[in-house]
């Protein structure tokens, strides 16, 4: 580690601040070049604690910048991890306060829950499958902390990856007689199609990127316990909306998700 606890605490509270109050900051690598990735991982850490402080409750993991859409459109080569908390849980069919956020965009996602645990080294795509519990769509809506989303990787992850509030909707299915590679995803905006993408656009597989994060988190000694709902990433890239947009998004086999902005 680069940072001492104090830095990494103080820097918690700078990039949550900037969460909570809507207001937009300059990435925290400008001030700390040396920041290593266990640093900006800790920084996460410590938003988490922070939240669960405040008895928010931790009730996702999500994997960001796993599609090559994704990764061009942010220029970065790694996918990276965070979670998401009870108050960014929004209803399917409601309204999204774009007051409450800085500069959102919505990402098309396929998300799983598992029902056994998962724990690196060595998960892969067959096991994670094997303990899958169920599938369901979902639709992220990420708002980087950073001013105009120009950042780095390890900002981000400090940034807990832009998580900002998440929808789930359409019809939970079980894994058997699901192809995930092929899943059809269609995006719309206010009636036009924007985006459209299959589940392959995740690393190959989006249970690949679920295999990741079990990698990820059993390098640090930690697992995904069962039932755990996990997002596995933008199958295309980020949509910009404002307020007055509608979002609609259609997944194969699994139904629509939509939302609208206010
Ligand atoms: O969920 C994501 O893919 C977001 C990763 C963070 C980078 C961004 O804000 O686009
Ligand atoms: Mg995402």
């Amino acid at each position: 580690m680069a940072l001492d606890a104090a830095t990494i605490a103080q820097l918690a509270e700078h990039v949550e601040a900037a969460e909570l109050n809507a207001r937009d900051i300059t990435k925290i690598t400008d001030e700390y070049p040396a920041m290593s990735w266990d640093d900006a991982y800790a920084i996460q850490d410590a938003i988490r604690a922070r939240k669960e402080a405040r008895g928010h409750k931790t009730v996702g993991l999500k994997c960001g910048l796993t599609s090559r859409a994704k990764m061009k459109q942010m220029g970065v080569e790694v996918p990276c991890f965070g979670f998401v908390s009870d108050y960014m849980s929004c209803a399917e069919g409601s309204d999204i306060d774009t007051a409450r956020l800085i500069h959102p965009k919505v990402e098309a996602e396929i998300c799983i829950v598992t029902k056994a645990p998962l724990r690196g080294p060595g998960c892969h795509v067959g096991a994670v499958l094997a303990a899958i519990d169920f599938v369901l769509p979902g639709v992220e809506i990420i708002d980087s902390r950073y001013r105009d989303f120009r950042f780095d990787l390890k900002s981000v992850i400090a940034d807990n990856t832009s998580a900002a509030r998440f929808v789930v909707g359409g019809r939970p299915r079980n894994v058997e007689g699901l192809d995930l590679r092929t899943l059809g995803v269609v995006m719309e905006k206010n009636g036009r199609i924007v985006a459209m993408a299959a589940g392959a656009a995740v690393l190959g597989h989006p249970a690949a990127a679920v295999a990741m994060l079990a990698n990820h988190l059993g390098a640090r000694g930690q697992e995904i316990p069962a039932g755990s709902f996990i997002m596995t990433g933008g199958v295309t890239e980020a949509i910009a909306v404002q307020a007055g947009d509608q979002v609609a998004v259609r997944f194969q086999d699994l139904g629509t998700v939509s939302m609208r902005f206010a």
